[in-house]
């Protein structure tokens, strides 16, 4: 039980906004897809990022998930909000509201589509952290232009500034950021296609979109990394690939990933245009594929036995 950004680690899933087929943000949805994550020891919830299709959403529906789900999580496990916008002004009013409704922290990718400077960037990153109490993790994402570890180095010393999350495939830089920045520096994995490495490499948690669907095969990488077993750890890593290959190469992968949900009962709703969804044969494709890695692989996993269990 904890609001703190020290007890932020472990599986963490990068949460999927629910939305209806109207594409209206589903209340009732997301407050049972939260219970959904929580049946699981995840060690946190990162709310609004890519993987929550945020920039597919005004300011408005982001603080209304924010405050469902915060109602829903209490104190159960600490939450971060993604509050990167367009503008400063935008970020700072979503980080006051989620400073107001109980996160644990806030989170931003450094602001993008205008080629801004690594000093304007920094700026960015200064005003936001200064507009609240709250801990700020950076999120540094080739989506939004990879900044370089001098820059995250650098970031690293405006005093909210906690942590990053970090989603680059260059894994050499985690234990250089490790070096450079102030002792108790979080850093996060956010590659899903890297978690054994990250893991290995001491991060404090992972933060992923496939954590919404697998996140007990997640568990038992992290487990087999803390336990030092290595060919375990690995083994499962390339399995938890087969899954993530299938998703990006379904062409549309937050919609493939509610579809895998739906298929098991699990109210995740559908993907915000200009994303696709699926025609019902298309869904029942993904829903095989996903169960036949599952076979294949021997995982077990929790959502192919909802899905067995519902066919
Ligand atoms: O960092 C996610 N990145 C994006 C978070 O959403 C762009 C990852 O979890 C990826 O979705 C995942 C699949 O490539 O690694």
């Amino acid at each position: 039980m904890s609001r703190d950004i020290r007890d932020f680690k472990g599986v963490i899933p990068a949460v999927l906004s629910i939305f209806d087929q109207d594409e209206n943000l589903d209340e009732a949805g997301t407050r049972d897809f939260i219970r959904y994550l929580l049946s699981f020891d995840i060690g946190g919830l990162y709310l609004t990022g890519s993987t929550g299709e945020t920039f597919l959403m005004n300011s408005q529906e982001r603080m209304r998930q924010v405050e469902i789900v915060m109602e829903e999580v209490g104190d159960k496990v600490p939450v971060v909000v993604h509050v990167g916008a367009m503008s400063t002004r935008a970020s700072i009013e979503l980080a006051r509201h989620a400073e107001k409704f109980g996160a644990a922290g806030i989170s931003s990718v450094p602001p993008f589509y205008f080629k801004f400077n690594e000093d304007q960037i920094f700026h960015y990153y200064e005003d936001l952290a200064g507009s609240t109490s709250l801990p700020m993790i950076v999120y540094n994402i080739p989506l939004a232009g990879l900044m370089t570890v001098e820059q995250v180095i650098r970031l690293s010393e405006i005093e909210n500034v906690k942590g990053v999350k970090y989603t680059a495939t260059a894994l050499y830089e985690v234990p250089l950021i490790r070096e450079r920045c102030k002792p108790g520096f979080q850093i996060y994995g956010g590659c899903d296609e890297l978690g054994s490495s990250n893991v290995a490499l001491g991060v404090d948690g992972i933060i992923g979109s496939f954590y919404n669907v697998i996140p007990d095969l997640y568990l038992k990488i992290w487990q087999a990394v803390k336990a030092s077993d290595v060919s375990t750890a690995a083994q499962l890593q390339g399995k938890a690939v087969h899954i993530i290959m299938a998703g990006l190469h379904s062409g549309s992968m937050m919609a493939c990933i509610k579809a895998w949900l739906r298929g098991g009962g699990v109210p995740a709703g559908y993907a915000r245009r200009p994303f696709s969804n699926f025609m019902p044969e298309e869904e029942r494709k993904l829903l095989e594929e996903l169960c036949a890695i599952d076979e294949a692989d021997g995982l077990g996993l929790d959502i192919v036995r909802r899905i067995k269990a519902r066919a």
